[in-house]
């Protein structure tokens, strides 16, 4: 598996929950893509377009052998397997799966960009994301991990719902 890749996931329609670990399920049901880490879960308020319900988001990252593009495609795939609708811009949805990092690449398509633009703004993708990931495999400009996450927006509106370690921990692929 030769490439490393970040991807957030969040839901805030019908179970969310199980439409997150569907999800991984899904994704990774194909040798090409494996599990490596995932962070916690958390309970977070919607961000731009703010009537609608909490939104559970996690982050994991997989190893691939797929390109950038390729993997893009199973997560749309994904999201559509979940019944995903895209309605209202930033509105409530079953499972967005969003590729936040490939490798140290730089893409820049029509159909996709990474580093994911907004990740930087967004504490629902930075906390869940630095929870797992370490500062030498965050293509971050030139500012330390620590200040970015000091002048994040909404921390507050970010509150861990299922831990990953200690009690009531989930397990998201069966062993
Ligand atoms: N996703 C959005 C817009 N707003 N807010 C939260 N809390 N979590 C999300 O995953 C989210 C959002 C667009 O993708
Ligand atoms: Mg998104
Ligand atoms: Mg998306």
């Amino acid at each position: 598996m030769e490439n490393t890749a970040f991807i957030a996931l969040g839901s805030n329609m019908g179970n969310r929950y199980d439409n997150i670990l569907y999800a991984i399920k899904k994704l990774t049901s194909h040798s090409d893509i494996k599990l490596v880490n995932y962070s916690s879960i958390y309970e977070t308020d919607p961000v731009g377009y703010e009537d609608q319900d909490l939104f559970l988001n996690m982050v994991i990252e997989v190893a691939t052998d797929l390109d950038a593009h390729e993997l893009l495609d199973r997560c749309l795939n994904t999201e559509l397997e979940l019944g995903r609708k895209r309605e209202i811009k930033w509105g409530p949805r079953t499972i967005d799966l969003d590729i936040l990092i490939f490798n140290q690449e730089n893409i820049e398509t029509e159909k996709l960009i990474v580093p994911h633009p907004r990740m930087h703004e967004r504490a629902f993708v930075m906390i869940p994301l630095l929870e797992i990931n370490h500062e030498s495999r965050l293509p971050l400009k030139d500012k330390p991990l620590e200040a970015w996450l000091n002048e994040l927006p909404d921390k507050e509106g970010v509150r861990i719902w299922k831990r990953k370690n200690g009690e009531d921990v989930f397990e998201p692929i069966e062993s």
